[in-house]
């Protein structure tokens, strides 16, 4: 039976106000050489948890590269799938995503329906979570293949709107998306908006580059800031947003 440990601990964190760093793995966007120095620089800075998967992945490689993560280092793995052929049993954990921000009823509920036995029959704990696709000011991978329109990022409203049906639903957490690569990251005013008017653990990713951006979304109310791009050009940046984000607890 799947345990809950990794959940617990996020709502623990967020009770105490603690921040999480994660790093986003797409195994098509790694090499070995590059893998192995990831993990080294993450397991130093502390970094929480990796992600792992892709919007699309073209290669066979996402169950090789859990199984390096997890053969060096003791950061929960979790699966951020983009389909649902990127289950992968050797992992920790998968965020069930439901794309909550489109209509695509394909990925509302359509491929959970087609990887439901799969993730019963897994030992991976599985979290619900509402994700919400809000436009970064780029033309995304994810907008294209989830063929769905972000929120506008100046629409508050919708996105709160949106967040608080999510977590009404029964989503366990929320994630907020602008996006791999995005120029802009997800404002912190709609961070704070949905903080506000929701409680399940948050997390927020897409074109987070800096500390004073990691600092300022965690002070928002994210939970979890998630990084891929920035420490794919330079795994210096893990050890960086690390630090910052794990220095922004935040009392409350
Ligand atoms: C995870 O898609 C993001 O939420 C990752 O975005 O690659 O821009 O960090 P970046």
């Amino acid at each position: 039976m799947p345990t809950n440990n990794l959940y617990n601990g996020l709502l623990q964190a967020r009770k105490q106000g603690q921040k999480k760093f994660a790093v986003l793995i797409d195994p098509d966007k790694t090499d070995p050489e590059h893998l192995l120095r990831v993990i080294q620089v993450s397991r130093q800075s502390e970094t929480d948890y990796f992600l792992v998967g892709g919007s699309m992945l073209l290669s066979q490689t996402l169950a090789e590269c859990v199984t390096v993560i997890k053969s060096l280092s003791d950061i929960p793995v979790i699966l951020f799938p983009g389909s649902p052929l990127q289950i992968c049993d050797g992992a920790d954990a998968l965020l069930l995503l439901s794309v909550i921000s489109s209509r695509n009823a394909e990925l509302l509920i359509g491929q959970h329906v087609t990887a439901a036995p799969a993730l019963r029959a897994s030992r991976l704990e599985i979290i619900s979570t509402g994700y919400l696709l809000i436009d970064g000011g780029t033309h995304t991978t994810v907008a294209y293949v989830s063929q769905s329109m972000p929120i506008p990022a100046g629409s508050i409203e919708t996105a709160v709107c949106t967040a608080m049906a999510g977590e009404l639903l029964g989503l366990r957490s929320l994630y907020l998306e602008a996006g791999s690569g995005a120029r802009m990251p997800v404002s912190t005013a709609l961070v704070r908006g949905v903080r506000e008017h929701t409680q399940v653990p948050l997390f927020v990713g897409g074109g987070i580059r800096t500390a004073e951006q990691a600092t300022e979304l965690c002070r928002a109310g994210a939970d979890v800031i998630v990084a891929g791009t920035a420490t794919e050009e330079s795994t210096e940046t893990i050890s960086t947003l690390a630090a910052a984000v794990h220095a922004a607890a935040w009392v409350h």
